[in-house]
């Protein structure tokens, strides 16, 4: 039995297009994703404001909430929850230089509707987080924005949702590069300083995905328990990532098993889920997958997740003390990677 309860997004089941070529497979309706995905074995479902409230651009704030209610009956229905709303701020034509740092007043305080809709439909569909996936919040041009006038507008943007709602928690998902090659907040360290720096410190946190730190040149493993340490680790999206390639998104573990190991090992070492947070999947099938595949990527990788919380739980703890004593690691190491080939 998991300790854990496990979460997905509507995008992680996707038509395939990629950045050079159009879909392979078709699009599948949210109401039955939402079907497959409890049947797959999860407990709740992340979203982004518009996959709860899609056109929202065009409804008013009533209709919003409306809406929204009606997606919450659609997960009740299939007898799961929502975990968090991400206001998806890197789509639109207003959000072309980013949402928050735009150098546009216009465009920021767009950015800023779309971020207190995304609280409301949280409030409708029965979640308090906010995921905050930083994605253009940086530049591609370095001398086109002000670093510290754009950190603090990304600070600004923060403490704005939570003067906005008083039990709302931001849960900042730092990612280092695409789609821009500098970001303002790149890794666990920079969310929590801007959580530090908030005005309510205990209500922002942090989302770590295991690619994003990859991408950063960081061991995912570590990532988590430093937001761990601060109590901070709110959310967690598990992929793999082949190097430092484009964020490819792949299976939990498929590319990395020691360092998925070693994420699971850290969670389950932490009790992490004991406040209700839940290992959250942020994967995708890789494009050459026919229809009835899509699907796939999501089994293996709670399938693999499952089976590492099963190494996790044996890990011999005895043994490796053993060999810290003497300092043979060689022997550590070996230990571990016969406990992850050996069935
Ligand atoms: C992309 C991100 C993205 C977010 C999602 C929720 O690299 O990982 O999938 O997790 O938009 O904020
Ligand atoms: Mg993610």
């Amino acid at each position: 039995m998991s300790m854990f309860r496990f979460s997905v997004g509507p995008w992680n089941v996707h038509s395939g297009a990629d950045a050079f070529g159009p879909e392979v497979r078709s699009e599948i309706p949210f109401a039955d994703k939402v079907k497959r995905f409890k049947e797959i074995g999860f407990d709740a479902v992340q979203f982004h404001d518009d996959d709860a409230v899609p056109d929202m651009n065009d409804l008013s704030d009533a209709q919003i909430r409306a809406k929204a209610k009606a997606t919450r009956k659609i997960l009740e229905d299939n007898g799961l929850v929502a975990e968090f709303v991400a206001p998806r701020l890197w789509m639109d034509r207003r959000t072309i230089d980013g949402g928050y740092t735009s150098n546009s007043a216009k465009e920021r305080e767009f950015a800023d509707w779309r971020s207190l809709r995304s609280i409301d439909i949280a409030n409708e569909l029965g979640c308090d987080k906010i995921v905050l996936w930083l994605a253009r919040e940086g530049t591609l041009c370095y001398e086109s924005k002000d670093a510290i006038t754009s950190v603090r507008r990304i600070l600004d943007a923060i403490n704005k949702m939570l003067e906005y709602d008083k039990k709302i928690k931001v849960l900042i998902e730092t990612k280092p590069n695409e789609p821009v090659d500098i970001s303002f907040c790149p890794t666990m360290g920079h969310a929590l300083a801007l959580s530090a720096a908030s005005v309510d410190p205990n209500r922002v946190g942090g989302l770590l995905e295991s690619a994003h730190a990859m991408l950063a040149g960081l061991d995912p493993a570590n990532e988590i328990a430093f937001a761990l340490t601060f109590g901070k680790l709110w959310g967690v999206h598990l992929n793999d990532q082949n190097g430092l390639k484009f964020d490819q998104d792949k299976a939990f573990g498929v590319q990395n098993l020691r360092t998925a190991f070693n994420q699971v090992k850290v969670l389950v070492e932490n009790n992490y889920g004991s406040k209700g947070e839940y290992v959250g999947l942020d994967v995708k099938a890789m494009r050459t997958q026919p229809q009835e595949n899509s699907y796939r990527h999501l089994e293996n990788s709670l399938k693999i997740a499952k089976m590492l919380e099963e190494k996790a739980k044996k890990f011999d703890y005895a043994f490796q003390k053993k060999c810290v004593e003497t300092r043979d690691y060689e022997a550590l190491e070996m230990y571990v990677l016969e406990l992850l080939m050996k069935g």
